[in-house]
C-alpha cells in the first residue's frame, strides 16, 4: 500500500488552510465550531458542519418550485445531488447533443443557498440513452469519454465530488457484465476516472455502489480495485456507499468497512442513504449509520436519497427523514443528536491534516470562477 500516489486537490488544500487559520485563531470566523464547546445545532447541515462534514439530499428539480420542498431543503441541508438530472440519458439524449437544464437548475439553486453539489453519475450501466445500446468497441469507448468530457467539463469547478462510475460490481465481487464491461474490458473504469480527472481536476472522484454496507464479497472486490488504482496512480479520491437499507439491516461491520477504505487513503461518503420502515426501528438504523460515519475521520458527509417520503423512489416504504407532509420523523432526531455529539474530524495519521478542514464556506461555488 502506498499513500504517495494520493492526489491533493485544490479543494482539499483550501479546506486545510481554513482549518489551520481557524485553529490558530487568525481567522476565527465561526465557520468551525468544536463539538465540546458548541451548542446543539437545530438543522442537519449545521449539526454536520460542526464536525467538518456535510449533510446533503438528492433533489429532483421539478419539485424545487414547491414551497415546502424548497423550504425544507434550504433549512436542513448544505449539500445536494441531482437524483436523475445529471445522468447520461438526461444530459446527452442524442449523441453529442448535451442538455443541462435540470442539472443547471439544481446547481443554480445550490449556489444561491451556498450549498455544495455532488455529481451523480458520469457512467452507469442503467439510464443510458438508447443510442448507446447499439455501440461497440472503440465507438462505445469514444462515446463514454466524450460524455464524461461533456458533462464533467460543463460543471467543472462546481462539483465537490463526482460519482464517476456507478454500480460496476456484482454481489460476488466480480465485475458486472454490462455493455461497458463486455465491450471495453476491465480497463473501462480506469479510463473513465482518467477522463474525469482531465475534465474537472478540482472535483474529488468517487466510485459509488450499493450493497457495500458490510465487509462482504462485493466490498472486497471494490476494495481491491481502489487499492490497485492507488498503487498505480489512477486518480481516485473517494468511495461512495449508497446505503439503501431496511430497518432490519445488519450494521455489524458497516463502520469497519468504511474504515478499511479510509485506511487505504480515500475519503468515504454515504451517498444515497434511505431506510425503509418507521418509528424507532427505522431511527435505530439511521442512528447506526450516522454513528459509523462520525467515527471515521475520512467520512466526509452523508447524503439522503430524497427529502420527503412523498417523492422517494421507495415511497411506499417511507424511507426518509421527513414524512409526506414534511414533518420530522423519529429518525430525524436520532440523526441530529448523533451529528451534534460528533467530535471534529481528526487527522487520519497520514501526515495530511485534513481533519477539521471542511467548511462549506471554503467550497462555496462562488469561490470558483465559472467555466
Ligand atoms: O431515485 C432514482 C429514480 O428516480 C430513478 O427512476 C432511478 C432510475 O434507475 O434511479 C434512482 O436513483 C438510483 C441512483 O441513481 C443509483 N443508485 C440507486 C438509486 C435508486 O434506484
Amino acid at each position: 500500500m502506498t499513500r504517495t500516489t494520493r492526489r491533493r486537490h485544490p479543494r482539499r488544500r483550501a479546506r486545510t488552510l481554513v482549518a489551520t487559520l481557524t485553529a490558530t485563531g487568525i481567522a476565527a470566523t465561526g465557520m468551525l465550531v468544536f463539538a465540546g464547546t458548541a451548542h446543539a445545532a437545530d438543522t442537519l447541515g449545521a449539526a454536520a458542519e460542526q464536525s467538518g462534514r456535510y449533510y446533503g439530499a438528492a433533489v429532483a428539480q421539478q419539485f424545487l418550485g414547491e414551497a415546502d420542498y424548497a423550504a425544507t431543503l434550504n433549512r436542513e441541508f448544505n449539500s445536494v445531488v441531482a437524483e436523475n438530472a445529471m445522468k447520461w440519458d438526461a444530459t446527452e439524449p442524442s449523441r453529442g447533443q448535451f442538455t443541462f437544464q435540470g442539472g443547471d437548475q439544481i446547481v443554480d439553486h445550490a449556489r444561491s443557498q451556498g450549498m455544495e453539489v455532488r455529481g451523480h453519475t458520469l457512467v452507469w450501466h442503467a439510464q443510458q440513452p438508447s443510442w448507446v445500446a447499439g455501440l461497440g468497441g472503440d465507438d462505445l469507448r469514444q462515446a463514454m469519454l466524450d460524455h464524461i468530457r461533456g458533462v464533467a467539463g460543463h460543471y467543472a469547478g462546481q462539483i465537490s465530488s463526482w460519482d464517476v462510475v456507478n454500480e460496476a460490481f456484482e454481489w460476488d465481487g466480480s465485475r458486472r457484465q454490462s455493455n461497458l464491461q463486455q465491450q471495453l474490458g476491465d480497463g473501462w473504469i480506469e479510463e473513465a476516472f482518467r477522463a474525469a480527472e482531465a475534465a474537472d481536476p478540482q472535483a474529488k472522484l468517487c466510485y459509488n455502489d450499493f450493497g457495500t454496507d458490510a465487509v462482504n464479497a462485493k466490498s472486497d472486490g471494490i476494495y481491491a480495485m481502489v487499492q490497485d488504482f492507488l498503487n498505480r496512480g489512477v486518480p481516485i479520491d473517494c468511495v461512495g456507499f449508497q446505503t439503501h437499507l431496511s430497518s432490519n439491516a445488519d450494521l455489524s461491520s458497516y463502520q469497519a468497512n468504511l474504515q478499511r477504505f479510509a485506511d487505504l487513503g480515500v475519503d468515504v461518503e454515504i451517498t444515497e442513504l434511505d431506510v425503509g420502515g418507521s418509528g424507532s426501528a427505522q431511527a435505530n438504523v439511521y442512528r447506526g449509520v450516522t454513528q459509523a460515519c462520525v467515527a471515521v475521520s475520512r467520512c466526509t458527509g452523508i447524503t439522503v436519497w430524497g427529502i420527503t417520503d412523498r417523492y422517494s423512489w421507495r415511497s411506499d416504504e417511507t424511507p426518509l427523514l421527513f414524512d409526506g407532509n414534511y414533518q420530522k420523523k423519529e429518525a430525524y432526531q436520532a440523526v441530529l443528536d448523533v451529528l451534534n455529539g460528533a467530535a471534529p474530524r481528526g487527522d487520519d495519521q497520514d501526515g495530511d491534516p485534513e481533519g477539521l478542514a471542511y467548511s462549506p464556506a471554503a467550497w462555496r461555488p462562488s469561490h470558483h470562477a465559472l467555466p
